[in-house]
């Protein structure tokens, strides 16, 4: 019998594909690396930040809002042209700016010519608005989307999520972000407007001739942020909110500064954390989001600071962007010392377990996801508590080999409870929609199911996972 040691040797002399999630488990396959990598050079172009969507209509109570997904020709690495899926043209996706407890209403047309489904990371939305897998919008035909934004201050974003579908589609660009606002968060005196800045950063890979070729990570040395690769961005010396975003199909991200200088933590995937936290390094899974202040007055005029990745390929520099301190700035922001109050920690009465398998599928308790089978059911105002175990063995792989999970509930907010059995530490803070899990790992986490009944998720957000099947139905019956 195979090991795994051998198992991973012939993944990377290209045999063993049915193996890897990103090498044949989606509905198409996906292809081999084939053509010659795109040579670029960092620090090219300078990040732009994605527009705003402005609503095509407003009434008493909503903003209505049209999106068109269409093939677009845009420029990825300097003086190549990629061909990529987009919403409303833009890669990625225009941003779309909500408030808590005002309605937004999105008609989502289809002129792809694949099925796509649109998800909401992050949102509280009734079932038939959540983007279920096979809740496809077919080429040519339409979909209305209702959030009602019920929900405090997220980062969140909208992406697809059609069955075996979602990895490419996502990967070859539809995704987009969108931010709610409450009251609360407004009064505080963070860096506002143009000094609220994200971050969405993802891997690629760009062929030579231009072409965005979805392929297994390990192929990927491409790494972009808001749509350019490696770029640089102009900055005040003063304080900056970032909202970072880990966008990548496939990979994990491990932020740092390249002089070791810590990031100012405020919120993670459910909106603001109780207290700010200094982090060194922020280690981001897929769906992933987390916020920082960052303030650039402490390098001063007329320097640049390096953001890297630390879990950058063997074959990919660790830079993703540059920040060029190029101007003073009047800076009336602060990061106060105690930023929300968040509801209180969930009572579980209810506790299961679920167990996250690669091989020899991608599986959660030993199953492939089926729209057909009911894997959990819960009902409205159920807390609980579930135990989530990353069982890959823990053999040191491959640089290139990824086992880790990113586990990802949809409908509800959680909290991390505990990490292989000790108190989450500072990576685990807040409310949290997607957690990672290292090889090996065990998580507990704790949420309440509501507001809403209905067919929801769980799945693995790593979306060559998800893609592949590593996902469960849950039923949230109404109390
Ligand atoms: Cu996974």
């Amino acid at each position: 019998m195979l090991n795994r040691r051998h198992l991973l040797k012939a993944a990377v002399a290209g045999g063993a594909a049915a193996l890897f999630p990103w090498e044949g488990l989606s509905g198409t396959g996906v292809a081999a690396a084939g053509g010659e990598l795109a040579q670029s050079t960092p620090f090219a172009h300078a990040m732009p930040v994605p527009r705003t969507l402005a609503p095509a209509s407003t009434t008493a109570t909503a903003d209505l809002y049209d999106l068109r997904m269409r093939e677009a020709d845009v420029e990825i690495v300097k003086g190549l042209t990629s061909r990529v899926r987009t919403y409303g043209g833009a890669f990625p996706g225009p941003t779309i700016k909500a408030s808590s407890g005002r309605e937004v209403v999105v008609r989502q047309y289809n002129d792809l010519t694949v099925d796509t489904a649109v998800h909401l990371h992050g949102a509280h939305v009734l079932s038939e608005h959540d983007g279920l897998p096979m809740d496809v919008i077919a080429p040519g035909s339409s979909r209305t989307y209702h959030y009602p934004n019920a929900q405090r201050a997220a980062s969140l974003w909208y992406h697809d999520h059609a069955h075996h579908l979602e990895a490419e589609n996502v990967y070859m660009g539809l995704h987009g972000l969108y931010l709610i606002s409450d009251p609360e968060e407004r009064k505080l005196p963070l860096p506002r407007g143009a000094y609220d800045v994200p971050l969405v950063i993802r891997d690629a890979r760009i062929e030579a001739d231009g072409t965005l070729r979805y392929t297994r990570p390990s192929d990927c040395p491409h790494m972009l942020v808001n749509g350019k690769e490696r770029p640089y961005a102009k900055v005040a010396a003063r304080k900056y909110r970032l909202r970072l975003y880990n966008a990548c199909a496939n990979r994990y991200l491990r932020l740092r500064f390249a002089d070791g200088t810590p990031f100012t933590q405020i919120a993670s995937d459910g909106g603001l954390l109780e207290q700010p936290l200094e982090r060194d390094e922020l280690l981001m899974l897929g769906g992933e989001r987390i916020e920082v202040v960052v303030d650039f007055s402490r390098w001063g005029e007329g320097r640049s600071v390096v953001l890297e990745n630390a879990g950058a390929l063997p074959t990919e520099r660790p830079e993703v962007l540059r920040f060029d301190i190029t101007r003073a700035g009047a800076d009336p922001s602060q990061v106060p010392a105690r930023l929300t109050t968040l509801p209180p920690v969930p009572q579980g009465t209810v506790e299961r377990e679920f167990e996250l398998r690669t091989f020899p599928a991608m599986t959660i308790n030993g199953l492939t996801y089926d729209p057909d089978r009911v894997d959990v059911e819960t009902t409205v105002g159920t807390s609980e508590i579930w135990t989530i175990r990353n069982v890959e063995a823990p053999l040191a792989a491959p640089p290139d080999f990824h086992v880790y999970h990113s586990f990802h509930t949809h409908l509800v907010y959680f909290r991390v409870l505990e990490r292989n059995g000790r108190p989450a530490g500072a990576r685990d803070q807040g409310l949290k929609d997607t957690v990672c899990l290292g090889p090996g790992e065990t998580v507990k986490i704790a949420m309440t199911w509501g507001p809403y009944a209905g067919q929801y998720l769980y799945h693995c957000h790593q979306l060559g996972h998800s893609s592949g099947g590593q996902m469960g139905r849950i039923d949230v019956r109404a109390a």
